[in-house]
């Protein structure tokens, strides 16, 4: 079934339920000497290239081959369209490396037909701190699929995480493979219901007309906690207290110190936004949200190109209510133009998904480690991690 999978250091489907088989790294480390040193060979007229993301014709070659080729939903309505501010965002967090930025050209006219990449990360499982590489973006342009190309892509990027004695991955796919530690559900709540049943990405529910629905939608013009404010960077260090002392409750989570906070967490514009809320009596940080802007393009509609998404990332809530901080992030989304805000239901979500209004989407979210065996498959709840 799974030719590639079958030969990989994954938890492999006909061992689920196997309890003989411990938790933790599946293979070994073997000696950097014994890694491989030249990189894997593509098929003719193909060509490796590392990626310069800082050059604005790199940039821009990555930024239209995802855009063109990147993921579709499963009915191929929506595709997604990640900006460059958000690409150079993404793939430059602290202690990245430039040769984890993988490319494929066509040797004869440079034009790039394959990406993959991989970002360093500290990730906590259980109470192991492991270092990992989170892999994201694999892309194979539409001409060049099922041609076997992806797991060329992702064996270059194993030897190249090998390099740098790296040894576990962690990566999430809207497909099933060899085997997901959980499996969470896409959420998603309407800010512009209007656009939304227009270009068919949600439709008018039943005895449902579109005023009811526009109304029913709805939100404040402004925030209601007194105290709720953007985050600034003098900010840092008491979010990074709070952030590592939520995320510490989940079984896998990212450990993030200040710079991560820093580089993760502080707003920059149309790529992420975070609030927190400042005790206007005590000055404390006491909650705090977060969302990254994610559009996709519409395809094949006459009248809309681009749906505007809100992606819920990580919040906090310790004195104001979740409910009320998330109703807060909402309405700081709609104020910002978004038509839609997503969520999963990870770590606290499900706590507020159905009183906001949010709905079930058609999408589900697997999340995968690559060397590291999980005994049981974990709930959406006990995941305290969010992939871009
Ligand atoms: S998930 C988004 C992936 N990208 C897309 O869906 C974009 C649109 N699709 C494509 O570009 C986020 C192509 O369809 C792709 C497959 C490139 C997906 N992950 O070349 P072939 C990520 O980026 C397996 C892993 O013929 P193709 C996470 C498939 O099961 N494997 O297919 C990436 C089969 O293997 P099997 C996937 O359609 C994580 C083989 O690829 C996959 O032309 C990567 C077929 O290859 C997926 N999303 O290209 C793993 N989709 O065994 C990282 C298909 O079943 C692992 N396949 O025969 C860790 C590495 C680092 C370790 C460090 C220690
Ligand atoms: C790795 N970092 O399928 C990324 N999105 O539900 C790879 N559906 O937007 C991840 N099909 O349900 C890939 N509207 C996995 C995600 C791939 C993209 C994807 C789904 C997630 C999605 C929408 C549109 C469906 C269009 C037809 C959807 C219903 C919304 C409705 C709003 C009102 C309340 C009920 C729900």
């Amino acid at each position: 079934r799974h030719k590639f999978w079958e030969t990989q250091p994954v938890g492999q489907f006909k061992d689920i339920g196997d309890s003989s088989l411990s938790e933790g790294p599946i293979e070994l480390p073997t000696p950097l000497s014994e890694v491989k040193q030249e990189p894997y060979n593509l098929p003719d007229h193909y060509e490796w290239v590392t990626c310069d993301i800082n050059s604005e014709d790199m940039c821009d070659e990555v930024y239209n081959l995802l855009a063109h080729n990147y993921v579709e939903d499963d009915e191929n309505m929506f595709r997604f369209k990640y900006s460059k501010e958000f690409l150079r965002w993404a793939l430059q967090p602290p202690g990245y490396f430039r040769s984890w930025h993988i490319g494929v050209r066509v040797k004869s006219t440079k034009k790039m037909v394959a990406f993959i990449t991989g970002i360093p990360a500290r990730i906590r499982v259980r109470d192991e701190v492991v270092h990992m590489a989170e892999i994201n973006f694999l892309c194979v342009h539409k001409k060049l699929r099922t041609k076997r190309l992806a797991p060329v892509m992702i064996k270059e990027v194993t030897r190249r995480v090998h390099l740098e004695n790296m040894w576990q991955a962690a990566y999430t796919a809207g497909v099933i493979l060899p085997t997901p530690i959980a499996t969470c559900q896409y959420w998603h709540r309407s800010l512009n219901p209007k656009k939304l049943i227009d270009v068919g990405f949600s439709r008018l529910g039943a005895r449902m007309t579109m005023s009811r629905t526009i109304k029913l939608y709805k939100l404040p013009e402004s925030t209601v906690t007194p105290g709720f404010r953007k985050m600034e960077i003098h900010d840092v260090p008491a979010v990074t207290r709070l952030i590592r002392t939520y995320l510490s409750r989940f079984v896998v989570a990212p450990d993030f110190d200040e710079n991560d906070v820093e580089h993760w967490l502080l707003p920059k514009d149309d790529v992420i936004d975070s609030y927190l809320v400042e005790s206007p009596e005590t000055h404390e940080v006491t909650d705090f949200c977060s969302f990254y802007t994610l559009p996709s393009t519409i395809l094949g509609h006459p009248s809309y190109s681009l749906l505007k998404a809100a992606y819920s990332f990580y919040n906090v809530s310790t004195v104001t209510p979740l409910l009320q901080l998330m109703n807060d992030a909402l309405i700081v989304a709609k104020q910002k133009d978004y038509d839609v805000f997503n969520a999963l239901d990870v770590m606290q979500n499900e706590t507020f998904l159905r009183d906001l209004k949010f709905g079930p989407g058609d999408g589900k979210l697997h999340y995968y480690l690559y060397n590291y065996r999980i005994r049981h498959a974990l709930k959406p709840s006990e995941l305290g991690l969010v992939l871009l």
